[in-house]
């Protein structure tokens, strides 16, 4: 059999055992069936700093307080804990910060600048309040944090009115209240809006009631459960089959706090190569090497952008990974150094399988180091991979993680510029169904010799930063691409993810939506879905939609498994058309996107995001799960059913711009809008100053002239405007360019303010554009600097004029262009 009929077959066959293993885990996670034996009575000891420790002849239990806003929560078997180690967090650097400890013989009260942490000794529980006295979150009376044999959990307190989201990567909708769910990497061999676990875990959550949020990361790697309304309509309760109760408490109230919070202390998506911006297109598998120029061609022949093509499975020899199949890609240096220099970066896959055969270097050179994964008596593991027979390098050791960097060598020169590490849950296959490995196994890791099941979920998080490592070595000023199938809470730091095995169905992309959204909530910034899902080939009108709404998501690419072709021109002239529109439209917004991304990087904000993260005192908004925002400021609201041609959007408060047509709303409303094939309703914020550029066939094929501003008004309204070289560290050592763009109504003019640049990033010469939108009538007079502008007849008089202003009477719009020479500017509309 082909690969791809196997791996289609087998996919069906593993369809029909899903039910049944859906079930066996749920019964493993449910934790009413258990023995608990619950914490009783603490004592506490003197407070140390930032931290006050309770004991019992049980239990350790420590609190510390890290910020005004985050406290840990610590709960150990025995006297003394053991040492603290953690995958996950990135930040311990904590400044000092002022605790206040008072107490009585019941309890201890720990307060910060903005919330007490209430401890009551007998049983021992913990709550936390605001400083008006606002409860916040508690344990539950009936049981807080307790153990059965190795396992660990904690029961909270479930208002009837609060809401949960977060845990990483699920497909379920936004709000995750009334589920369970459990953190265990898997690859789920299809899945849908029911099917859980996936292949990334995030254990982390963020409460949202009365418009005010806190967050709650529960930081144990083992297989773990959330329950959040299953064993009781009014507790909720995390908890894992080993370590400890381990938790960090980040009190908010702004859930845009509690994430910026998550992700200081997990870490943040590191800014991106601009290219990987980006539209990537991929299929499994593209080869040979004339069906990879073939496609490059299509692109730039048909004027279609695109900056990357993916090389799935089969470019390698028999599966032998850092290898070419020699056959079909004969020379990848020189065919990649050609698609270069047309603008393609090649992104290639590699699996954590090393083939077993003598004759092979990688596989040498780990048997050599004792790389490999050994069994309990010392004998390698081995187990089924792609290329059949397989051993796997051991992640969790640093020594490994640097041989594994090492192997990047070869195809960087080659020119590969992006790997996507795949099948990292760890998945190998056994009676051709995935599986994982055995929880036996011991890992070497810097704290000494640990099990799989304490090792599994961070399994593919440690090879995305292997790779990550690896890529930097060689090429240390430029920044990576990696993009992994299977990770961990922080994994951001390392890697874009995307939702791995998705189906060409509606379902599938309505639920692509709630599922990056929940992805963003839980830090993981950088992701994406198979656009036209891996398998089968979708029906053209699901593509195009598809197509349109992927633009908008942060990780942009078409993959497909077939049968059939899915490329942006598979489907006739008008489907193509529209769909090239769909692209150009991610690339002229290419500088608002890379905003987006920038403070995805400084802030922790999803580059994608849920209104809820916005609006979260709007009810309405909360509940949004087929609408998102890109950033801040644009609102998409894609089409997910066959056959429709208009659909309901909902608005949140504000003045909101269509951005099609200009048409002024004013939020909160519900409006029913209308959505050819040819047009995704797309709305823009009232205030929002959006950058964008000319139209480039890949990012990188030419400076940015003009940089434009399309301004959209309500009020004064401010903005930042982020840029730099695009694909180096520079901007870490202050080579980037900031500039603050107020918009203000005065008494006889509309100003417009551009601060000077700030940073030593200078862009080659270029005109600056400004669109005012909403302008009812034409100015009589438009300055720069006191300076009075030309007026122009057309647009595209204005094109080719240095500068000057025109004005849409039709779309109500005046457009400024001056030169863009990095000073303070003024222009004044009158
Ligand atoms: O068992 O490399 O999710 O994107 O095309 C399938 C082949 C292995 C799974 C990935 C998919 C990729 C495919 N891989």
């Amino acid at each position: 059999m082909k690969t791809k009929d196997r791996c289609l077959s087998t996919l069906n066959s593993r369809l029909s055992t899903l039910t049944t293993s859906f079930c066996l885990l749920l019964c493993v996670a449910n934790p009413a069936s258990a023995d608990w034996q619950s914490v009783g009575r603490m004592t506490p000891s003197e407070p140390q700093g930032n931290q006050v420790t309770f004991r019992s002849p049980q239990a350790t239990a420590i609190v510390t307080v890290l910020t005004p806003d985050l406290v840990r929560v610590r709960l150990v078997p025995g006297a003394t804990p053991g040492p603290d180690c953690s995958w996950a967090v990135a930040k311990t650097d904590w400044p000092q910060v002022a605790v206040q400890f008072t107490g009585s013989t019941e309890s201890r009260i720990i307060r910060t600048s903005e919330i007490e942490v209430r401890v009551q000794l007998s049983p021992f529980r913990v709550a936390f309040y605001d400083l008006s006295g606002r409860l916040i979150a508690k344990d539950a009376d009936s049981r807080g944090m307790s153990w059965e044999g190795a396992r660990v959990r904690c029961w909270k307190w479930m208002p009837p009115d609060e809401h949960y989201f977060g845990l990483g990567e699920k497909s379920t909708p936004l709000d995750k209240r009334g589920r369970s769910y459990i953190m265990w990497n898997t690859d789920p061999a299809g899945f849908d809006a029911s099917t859980d676990p996936l292949y990334q875990s995030v254990p982390f959550l963020l409460a949202l009631r009365e418009g005010r949020a806190y967050g709650l990361f529960f930081d144990n790697t083992y297989r773990s459960s959330f329950d959040l309304g299953v064993e009781s309509p009014d507790l909720y309760s995390f908890g894992a089959e080993g370590g400890e109760i381990n938790y960090y408490f980040f009190a908010g109230p702004d859930p845009k706090r509690v994430l910026g919070r998550f992700t200081e202390l997990v870490g943040r998506s590191p800014l991106p190569p601009r290219w990987a911006m980006g539209y990537i297109q991929s299929r499994y598998s593209y080869y040979p090497e004339r069906k990879v120029r073939f496609i490059a061609d299509n692109f730039r022949e048909r004027g279609i952008p695109c900056d990357g093509i993916f090389l799935d499975i089969d470019y390698m020899d028999g599966f032998r990974i850092f290898t070419w199949e020699k056959s079909r890609f004969p020379d990848p240096h020189g065919m990649l150094s050609d698609l270069r220099r047309e603008g393609f970066h090649i992104i290639a896959i590699v699996d954590p399988y090393v083939k077993v055969d003598p004759q092979y270097w990688v596989y040498q050179q780990g048997l050599a180091g004792g790389y490999f994964l050994k069994k309990p008596d010392g004998t390698l593991y081995s187990g089924k991979g792609w290329p059949g027979e397989s051993v796997f390098p051991d992640f969790a050791s640093a020594k490994v993680r640097a041989w594994w960097g090492s192997l990047f060598q070869g195809q960087l020169e080659d020119g590969v510029v992006g790997f996507l590490t795949d099948m990292n849950e760890p998945t190998i296959f056994k009676a051709d169904l995935p599986a994982t490995f055995d929880l036996d196994l011991m890992h070497e890791t810097a704290q000494g010799p640990r099990p799989h099941a304490q090792i599994h979920n961070v399994y593919g998080m440690l090879e995305s930063s292997a790779t990550r490592d690896g890529m930097l070595r060689f090429r240390p000023n430029e920044r990576p691409l990696v993009i992994t199938r299977a990770t961990f809470a922080g994994g951001q730091r390392f890697a874009a993810q995307w939702s791995g095995d998705n189906w060409g169905t509606w379902d599938h992309l309505r639920l692509s939506m709630p599922m990056l959204m929940t992805m963003g909530l839980s830090g993981l910034q950088f992701s994406g879905a198979d656009i036209g899902g891996i398998f089968p080939v979708p029906s053209p009108e699901l593509y195009t939609r598809w197509l349109a709404a992927g633009v908008f998501t942060p990780f942009c690419w078409t993959h497909s498994g077939g049968p059939g072709n899915l490329e942006p021109w598979a489907f006739g002239n008008r489907l193509e058309e529209i769909n090239r529109h769909s692209i150009e439209t991610r690339y002229k917004l290419l500088p608002y996107l890379y905003n987006a991304f920038w403070e995805a990087a400084e802030t922790g904000m999803p580059v994608m995001r849920p209104l809820l993260l916005e609006y979260p005192d709007d009810p309405a908004a909360i509940q949004q799960n087929d609408e998102f925002l890109l950033g801040d400021d644009l609102l998409i609201a894609p089409v997910t059913k066959d056959d429709d041609f208009e659909r309901e959007v909902c608005l949140p408060r504000g003045v909101w711009y269509d951005f099609w047509t200009d048409r002024r709303s004013s939020g909160p409303e519900r409006l029913t809008v209308n959505a050819p094939l040819e047009r995704i309703p797309v709305f823009v914020r009232g205030g929002a100053i959006v950058p964008s550029q000319q139209l480039l066939q890949y990012a990188g094929q030419a400076a940015i002239d003009p940089l434009i501003f399309d301004i959209y008004r309500s009020g004064t309204s401010t903005s930042t405007y982020y840029e730099d070289d695009g694909i180096s560290f520079d901007y870490q050592h202050g080579v980037s360019l900031l500039q603050y763009l107020t918009v203000a109504q005065q008494p006889d003019a509309l100003s417009i303010e551009i601060s000077a640049r700030e940073g030593r990033y200078t862009p080659p010469a270029r005109a600056l554009l400004l669109k005012v939108h909403d302008e009812r009538t034409r100015p009589r007079q438009v300055t720069v600097g006191g300076k009075e502008l030309p007026a122009r007849n057309s647009e595209k008089e204005l094109d080719h004029a240095a500068e000057g202003w025109t004005y849409d009477h039709a779309r109500n719009i005046v457009c400024l262009k001056f030169p863009d020479r990095g000073v303070a500017a003024k222009a004044e509309i009158r």
